[in-house]
Parts: structure tokens; C-alpha cells; sequence
């Protein structure tokens, strides 16, 4: 770990100077830094970014004086596992400035008996039986295979973060679905942390000993992704970053991702890039801040094959040109609505809360074949299909984006224009997921969302769905309060009662819907 010719030299300079004394030095040996403290501490200047070896850890070992025979301290051990340290050590500088006892701390894969550090000692340098070099190859290997599932890293692990208030029951479904959007946006989660605060910390939101915490955690776990269940401001995203040296993003740019992920029309992609522009906009300071260092990868990725370009005043080019674009697709849509609107039928036009059903009770309406899986947001991009029913009715049918609490302005504001569509609805369905412990929620937050597009006032039928999932009583409630349907889109067999429902409303519905189709229409799903 050094040589006692250095540590020599260490504690007679420092003895000279009484002042704490220490060295960077690098895997090769090399000394990169001479730190030169006060007779209590040092202070580690920013470490030079190119010299950070690939692995777990920074390459780097800091060896330095204690003047008394004090432990190493907490800010020694803090420095160690913010700057992912190989090792730090403590000289004891003894009366002649000669070498004293040696004490030194390395990280530890796996925690033992709470602690993720553990301290060697020896009451002379050359006590020390250690082989640095076999040390730390052993230490990289282990947290390797700790944050790998032994085929290779290939997905971002995270550290989900919720920093909440008296409730902690609120949190917990908070947080279970923000694991739902980690999981669908690719991530995987290593860890899930709550901390309960009575007032949010304005920088770090959260104490700086519970955010030491989370760099060790995050360290055992392989986790290169922090994110916080909660909008962060950009100050906090920098000062959070600056002081973890961790990647931080917050639920509204893992929702942007997802977008990104899943947008496939053209407008679907414009739409998503402009809210992440708009995101990223306030957020950016010079071009060399923690934010521009540590993106790519989720968060950082842009609805195309690009990595968004983070540069201000490109960013605000491209803002602009994504404003034409969008209005040129969109007149295009509007021209390709017209026959359609010419058609004047009806609309059925299917919505409610991300992965509730609604693709899949639309394949099952009209046998369409539009993806419907298990994860949030499938579908962002709005198709319609024409449908007939049994008693010779025609109607249109579209499935929609989904929804979710707390939806990002920015997102809401772009997908307007697609959601506007829904204004020309004659009726709105309402897919539900019996199935999901946060129901009620999930039911309200669709009702807000509603509201919040002027669309409070149309038709609504609520239809149950996943019944097979649920209990058959939670059904019978659900749907004798809001006069719904039940329904298990998976199972044809179940979808009888709605049919019979929506032709209903459409028979209530004015006759002004004239023009025979030219292709036949899907006939509604019924069972053999
Ligand atoms: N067991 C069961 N699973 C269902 C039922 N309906 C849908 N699912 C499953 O729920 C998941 C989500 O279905 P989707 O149809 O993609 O949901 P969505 O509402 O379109 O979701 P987004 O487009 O992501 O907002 C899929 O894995 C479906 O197979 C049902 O009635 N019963
Ligand atoms: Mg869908």
C-alpha cells in the first residue's frame, strides 16, 4: 500500500509542516496529487476525471498523515466511499517524524455487521501483510459479480429513492410504481429506499448521512443510476450529482425515457423529443456540469438513434425546428382525419391508466393486432379501428396513450394535440384495473387528467377489466357504484355485457352517421 521510504517521507514533512500531509497514488504506483492540509484534516481537490481505471472503483488510494493518534476519521471514510477510493490510509506521524502506526480502510462488497468499509491495522508500515495489488483485483472482482448477473452487465441497475412525508402507506404505492416504470423502461432495480422527512432539505432533499448511505448502497449494489420518486429541481439534480458523483434522475425523466423508448410514429417521436428538450432546458449550465458528464443511457436518450445533444443553444435550434416539424404532421393528420370524419361514425375512443387493458380489450373489440404487454406505456401512438356491431351498428373504436398520476407537464402539454383527438369522442371507455392494489388512484388520477383537458363532461363507462384477477365481489362493487361493465379482456367469452352496453349508448347516440363503408368493418368479438 506504500513503501516505508514514502510513508518516511510523508510524516517527516508532515512533522516539519504540522500539518496533515498525503498522496494520490495511482494503480502503476504513480503519485498523481500531493494534498497539503491543516494540522486537523485535508481537503481532496476534484481528482483528475482520465485517470478513473475502468471497474468498480477509482484506481486511486489516498495516503496520509494523522499528527496524533487519532482513528481514521469520518471524513476519511466519506472520502472513500464518495470517491470510490481503493483504500485510504492514516500515517501516525510519531516525535522524530518518524513512521507511527498504519490504519487502513477499504470498501466492502457486501456489508458486514452494518458496515460497508473495513479497517486493517498494524502499529508499523511494514506490519501491514497485505499484497495491495492481489487486494484489490479480489475487491474489483467481487463487485463486479455483485452488480452483474453473471452474463455481463447489459442493463442499468438503479436505486429508487422516495423522499416522503407522514404517509408512509402513500410512499410505498408511490414507489411500487415507480419500480413498474423502472422495469418497463429497461432498468433493473437494485435497490428501494424511503426516507421519511418532516421538511424536505432544499440541495439534497434528503440528509447528507442518509446520502452517504445510498453512495455505499449503490457501490454493493452495481447500481449506476440514482432515481428519485419526486420532481427534482435543477439545482438539486446538481448539487445531488456533484456530491455522489452518482447519475440522478428524477420520475419525469424515467417517464420521458419510456416515451422515448416507445414512441413510433413520427409525431409520437417529435412529441416526446420536444418535452425532453423543454425538460432539459433550465437544466443545463455550462457545458462540462455533472448533468452533461454523466448522461447517456436512461435518461439520456432521445426517441431517435441520437443521444440528446446536450448544448444549450443547439437545444433551443432544435426546439424550434421541432416546433415546425410538428406542425407540418399535424396538419397531415388532420388532412388523413377527414374521410374518416366524412364517415361520421361514431367514436368509441378507449383510455384509462397505463397497463390497465386497453390494447388488449381493443384487439379483442376489433381482432386487431397492436401490441398490448406487460409493462407501462405499450402504447403511445393512437389507432383506430372501424367495428361493427352485432345489431349492424358501426362504429369507430381507438385505443389510446395511457395515463398516469402526477403526468408530466411537459409530456401533457406535448401529447395535447393527440389527446385533443379525444374531444371528438362520443364516448369515452374507461378501462380499469381491478386487479391493481392502487385502483382507487389510478381511477382518480384519470378523472384529474380528464379535467385538466376540458373533457370532464363526456360520456364515461367504466369497464372493469382483469376481472380474472380480481375477486368476484370487488367486481360486483365496483360496478353496481359506477354503473360499469366487468370484463377480463383476455377471455372473449367475458365480453358480451359490454357489447350489449356500448351498443346501447351508440343507439342512444343521434342518427346523422349515413355513408356505407367501403371495406367491411371488424365485427365485434363475440363468443363461438
Ligand atoms: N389476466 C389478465 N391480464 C390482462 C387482461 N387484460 C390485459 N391484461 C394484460 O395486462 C397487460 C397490459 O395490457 P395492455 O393491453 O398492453 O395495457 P394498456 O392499457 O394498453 O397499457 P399501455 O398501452 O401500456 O398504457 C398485458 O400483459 C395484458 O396481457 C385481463 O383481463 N386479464
Ligand atoms: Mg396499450
Amino acid at each position: 500500500m506504500v513503501t516505508p521510504e514514502l510513508a518516511r517521507h510523508l510524516t517527516e514533512i508532515s512533522h516539519d509542516l504540522h500539518r496533515q500531509v498525503g498522496v494520490m497514488i495511482d494503480r502503476q504506483g504513480s503519485i498523481i496529487q500531493v494534498i497539503v492540509g491543516d494540522a486537523r484534516g485535508l481537503f481532496i481537490p476534484p481528482l483528475p476525471r482520465e485517470r478513473g481505471v475502468r471497474g468498480r472503483l477509482k484506481g486511486l488510494r489516498l495516503i496520509h498523515t494523522h499528527l496524533d493518534l487519532s482513528p481514521l476519521s469520518q471524513d476519511d471514510l466519506m472520502d472513500l466511499a464518495f470517491l470510490r477510493l481503493d483504500a485510504v490510509a492514516a500515517l501516525t506521524v510519531g516525535p522524530q517524524g518518524l513512521p507511527g502506526r498504519i490504519q487502513a480502510a477499504h470498501l466492502l462488497p457486501q456489508p458486514q455487521d452494518g458496515r460497508s468499509w473495513t479497517i486493517l491495522e498494524a502499529p508499523h508500515v511494514t506490519g501491514l501483510a497485505l499484497d495491495f495489488d492481489e487486494l484489490i483485483s479480489s475487491l474489483e472482482a467481487e463487485f463486479a459479480r455483485s452488480g452483474s448477473d453473471g452474463a455481463g452487465k447489459t442493463r442499468e441497475r438503479a436505486i429508487l429513492i422516495g423522499v416522503t412525508g407522514p404517509s408512509r402507506a402513500a410512499a410505498e404505492d408511490s414507489m411500487a410504481e415507480l419500480a413498474e416504470l423502472a422495469r418497463s423502461a429497461g432498468l433493473e432495480v437494485a435497490a428501494t429506499l424511503i426516507q421519511r422527512r418532516p421538511r424536505f432539505d432544499p440541495r439534497f432533499l434528503m440528509g447528507k448521512g442518509k446520502l452517504t448511505e445510498l453512495v455505499i448502497q449503490a457501490l454493493q449494489s452495481g447500481a449506476d443510476l440514482m432515481v428519485f420518486d419526486a420532481e427534482l429541481s435543477p439545482s438539486q439534480v446538481r448539487s445531488i450529482t456533484d456530491f455522489t458523483e452518482i447519475k440522478v434522475i428524477d420520475r419525469t425523466q424515467l417517464i420521458l425515457d419510456l416515451f422515448a423508448q416507445r414512441a413510433r410514429s413520427r409525431e409520437g417521436k417529435l412529441q416526446v423529443e420536444m418535452a425532453q428538450v423543454k425538460y432539459l432546458l433550465p437544466r443545463l449550465r455550462g457545458r462540462d456540469d455533472a448533468l452533461s458528464r454523466l448522461t447517456g443511457g436512461i435518461g439520456g436518450r432521445g426517441p431517435g438513434e441520437t443521444r440528446l445533444e446536450i448544448d444549450k443553444r443547439r437545444l433551443q435550434e432544435r426546439l424550434h425546428r421541432l416546433q415546425q416539424d410538428l406542425g407540418r404532421v399535424r396538419a397531415e393528420r388532420q388532412e388523413r382525419r377527414q374521410p374518416r370524419r366524412r364517415l361520421r361514425l361514431p367514436v368509441l375512443s378507449i383510455i384509462g391508466y397505463t397497463n390497465a387493458g386497453k390494447s388488449t380489450l381493443f384487439n379483442a373489440l376489433t381482432h386487431a393486432q397492436v401490441l398490448a404487454e406487460d409493462r407501462l406505456f405499450a402504447t403511445l401512438d393512437p389507432t383506430s379501428r372501424r367495428l361493427r356491431f352485432p345489431r349492424e351498428r358501426e362504429v369507430i373504436i381507438t385505443d389510446t396513450v395511457g395515463f398516469i398520476k402526477n403526468l408530466p407537464k411537459n409530456l401533457l402539454e406535448a401529447f395535447k394535440a393527440t389527446l385533443e383527438e379525444l374531444e371528438e369522442a362520443d364516448l369515452l371507455i374507461h378501462v380499469i384495473d381491478l386487479s391493481n392494489p392502487r385502483v382507487q388512484e389510478q381511477m382518480a388520477a384519470v378523472d384529474d387528467i380528464l379535467a385538466s383537458l376540458g373533457l370532464q363532461d363526456k360520456t364515461v363507462l367504466k369497464v372493469f377489466n382483469k376481472m380474472d384477477l380480481a375477486s368476484a365481489n370487488l367486481a360486483a362493487l365496483q360496478c353496481r357504484m359506477h354503473h360499469g361493465v366487468a370484463v377480463s379482456a383476455v377471455d372473449p367469452r367475458t365480453l358480451p355485457p359490454l357489447i350489449v352496453r356500448l351498443e346501447e349508448i351508440v343507439e342512444e347516440l343521434p342518427v346523422s352517421r349515413t355513408s356505407p363503408p367501403e371495406a367491411p368493418p371488424a365485427v365485434a368479438a363475440l363468443p363461438d
